[in-house]
């Protein structure tokens, strides 16, 4: 399964996920040797490659013939893509997807090869071992679709505002003219060709229009004249009227479809799926659709001792009902953007989502690493790209714990957040950070947000340590005025291990902390809310520091890697329950 609703009703798509590939390992004792394995999946849940590091071989086969679109939607951590014995892609980044664009395949079967590779290699500045498994392989879906000369490649709408039951929008719609189309005009920079000129090299010029509809409302573009590669076609000042606000409550979804016409020819088509609402900040709030949130969140990781990082939406979907039963109303990506059957879900749910880049605990000679700026800059293009109209993503993070403390720190920080708002300023921006009395960041996000462990790694009550962090970001960090939230609280706890002295490790210890970080932050004035980490317990890298990680997980988890509630599970439950959504009731 690639997504939650039908995403083509004209252009041809096939997931070429969902079956075997052949793997043949490239490392260790079984090199050379080749497995049915199961794509979305990764390497380390098969028996005898637990610990796997290395390049791995997939193969499958497709028919098809003319254009086609390859798409992977998750590849740990870096990829090379071989049709036909030609290598026609490359990518860095296991949480994002990338496609190609294949011309005039000729008709038959053709051999997809995809090279994986999941080593810590110098060459990858966001992978090294960490408090969290980095897993290996084709672990989200690939499809395969038959596209035209030229072809959609992305719907972008955003709802800006609501007045009288009518919604102020805006939407762009990216046409790409695949290169060396023969019926693309060429145009060299300033040069423009009159419509129905023809392209001395490559014949008539195509020309197109797109139709988009949005909650059933029709609106046209003007026509254009394509010219090899992308071409950007904005929707301004759209009225849209008679839907219903997306909101926690009420996670309304609507259509919006964009076809590609040439001439009255629908050659091609998008749909996604939107919700109308609005993000904003004010003073120390963030408003959903005007109203101050309060957030009832969790940290999770994709992780699971069947699935890896691959979990299957059923899964996903039993964790985010685990989520709705505990009445949180937020989930944190940690520590990359997640899988879009997950997102979606999200939006179906109505459970708020902050999605961050990818990188963790990286200090500032880690963030040197020459290559640093450029995939972390390549996530968040990625992620944007492909998640921006997800109404449940109410905010952007990055860079959770990293160098927040030196100036080569900051102006990585400041660049991404440059970035993120050049890509979106429908929502705010922000970073989970740690380095209290050091960090130099505070006035550059819209949300100062910070992770904190009171009784487990701090020995102040949480009061006091919201309140000190707090009072030094206000008064001395540059970030006053500004909404506050605690994007990190929690404690470990063994499954199973009850002890009535609440001994280190115990689920009874467990329990007592959370009761005290939540309940003592959910009254502290000017917090807008927490997010406990996490979720579940997860699997982490053979790493020195693993030590202090029995059964080599993070056992901070309420519910245990099979997602069996501990103890902490009924007190969380009792306390976000009881605790309403807006910080206005
Ligand atoms: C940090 C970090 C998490 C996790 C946590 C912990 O706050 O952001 O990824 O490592 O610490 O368990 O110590």
């Amino acid at each position: 399964m690639i997504r939650l609703f039908e995403t083509h009703k004209i252009r041809k798509t096939r997931e070429l996920s969902g079956r075997l590939w052949k793997v043949t390992p490239q490392e260790g004792e079984h090199a050379g040797e080749t497995f049915p394995m199961m794509v979305p999946g990764c390497i380390e849940t098969y028996p005898g490659f637990g610990n796997y590091r290395g390049w791995l071989a997939y193969e499958t086969t497709f028919e098809a013939k003319g254009n086609v679109r390859l798409e992977f939607k998750g590849v740990s951590h870096f990829a090379k893509v071989f049709v036909d014995g030609e290598q026609v892609a490359e990518h860095y980044g296991s949480y994002t997807p990338f496609d190609v664009c294949l011309r005039d395949l000729p008709p038959g079967t053709h051999n997809l090869k995809v090279m994986a590779d999941n080593s810590f290699d110098d060459a990858y500045a966001l992978d090294f071992p960490n408090d969290y498994m980095s897993y290996g392989g084709i672990s989200r879906g690939v499809v395969l679709e038959e596209i035209p000369d030229a072809y959609l490649s992305y719907v972008h709408v955003t709802p800006l505002c609501e007045e009288d039951g009518v919604w102020q929008v805006r939407a762009e719609v990216m046409c790409v003219a695949l290169p060396g189309s023969p019926d693309v005009v060429s145009l060299r920079a300033g040069e423009e060709v009159p419509a129905g000129a023809k392209d001395e090299c490559c014949g008539p010029a195509l020309s197109a229009a797109v139709r988009l509809r949005i909650a059933g409302q029709e609106f046209l573009s003007e026509e254009i004249l394509l010219t090899p590669g992308e071409n950007l076609i904005t929707f301004e000042g759209l009225r849209i009227s008679g839907v219903t606000a997306w909101s926690m409550e009420t996670p309304a979804l609507y259509e919006a479809e964009a076809v590609l016409f040439c001439g009255d020819e629908p050659v091609d088509d998008l749909i996604e799926r939107v919700g109308f609402r609005t993000v904003t900040v004010s003073g120390r709030e963030v408003l959903l659709n005007g109203r101050p949130l309060r957030i009832k969140g969790i940290c999770r990781h994709e992780d699971h001792p069947q699935y890896g990082c691959a979990l299957p939406a059923e899964a996903i979907a039993y964790d985010l009902a685990l989520m709705k039963d505990l009445g949180a109303n937020s989930v944190r990506t940690t520590h990359y953007p997640n899988d879009e059957i997950f997102l979606d879900l999200c939006d179906e749910l109505g459970i708020l989502v902050w999605e961050e880049n990818h990188a963790r605990g990286l200090e500032s000679d880690k963030m040197e690493h020459p290559k640093f700026e450029e995939q972390c800059e390549q996530v968040i293009r990625e992620m944007i790209k492909a998640h921006y109209n997800h109404p449940s993503i109410y905010i952007w993070g990055i860079l959770n714990e990293c160098g927040s403390d030196t100036e080569y720190g900051r102006s990585c920080y400041a660049a991404q957040y440059a970035l993120i708002r050049a890509l979106d300023q429908s929502r705010p921006c922000s970073s989970a950070s740690c380095r209290f009395e050091r960090d130099l960041c505070q006035d550059l996000p819209d949300v100062c947000s910070w992770n904190m462990y009171p009784y487990w790694y701090d020995e102040r009550t949480a009061a006091q340590m919201a309140t000190d962090v707090m009072t030094w970001v206000e008064e001395k960090g540059n970030g006053a005025g500004k909404p506050f939230l605690v994007t990190e609280v929690g404690a470990g706890g063994i499954y199973g291990f009850r002890d009535p002295s609440h001994d280190i490790w115990s689920e009874d210890l467990q329990a007592e902390i959370l009761e005290k970080q939540l309940t003592e932050l959910s009254t502290l004035e000017g917090c807008m809310g927490t997010y406990i980490w996490q979720f579940c317990d997860v699997r982490v890298s053979r790493i020195w520091w693993a030590m202090r990680r029995p059964k080599s997980r993070n056992n901070k988890g309420i519910v245990d890697e099979y997602r069996r509630p501990k103890m902490v599970y009924q007190t969380v439950k009792e306390i976000y329950q009881k605790l309403p959504d807006y910080r206005d009731e």
